[in-house]
């Protein structure tokens, strides 16, 4: 019985995340109908001169950051990194919906599977690094 609570807020968790995605699916679909932007990123992972990309490397120190953020507040390791990989992944689908051109920063230039695995190894990385150090 006193396990209820816990699965009442999976379960929350769960409704709000698919919700999300719908929401999100849908406002993709319509953007690609009205032809506005690219839907997927054309980006890379490398610069010409074989240098990484600024924006890797962002992604992985904010995944990074964003998981010892979650940790420092008090989330569970588990959680931390489900939330922080979910919160990537909505980023992109965000960068697929909001064209940079017009709103900057908080656009994007599609979604680009590059920047959530530049993320999602800062995750890997600041997890195993906490295993290391075992904070
Ligand atoms: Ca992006």
């Amino acid at each position: 019985m006193h396990r209820e609570p816990d699965r009442t807020a999976l379960l929350g968790f769960w409704i709000t995340l698919i919700t999300l995605i719908l929401v999100f699916g849908l406002l993709i679909c319509q953007k690609a109908e009205a032809g506005e932007g690219s839907m997927w990123s054309n980006d890379t992972f490398f610069r010409p001169d074989g240098t990484i990309q600024a924006d890797k490397l962002q992604h992985f120190a904010g995944n990074a950051g964003l998981y010892v953020g979650l940790r420092v507040l008090g989330g569970g390791k588990r959680q931390s990194a489900v939330a922080v990989a979910v919160i990537s992944v909505l980023w992109e689908i965000k960068d697929a919906i909001i064209p940079y051109e017009v709103y900057g920063f908080w656009g994007g230039d599609g979604f680009s599977w590059r920047d959530l695995v530049a993320g999602w190894v800062g995750l890997g990385a600041m997890m195993l690094l906490e295993d290391i150090i075992s904070i």
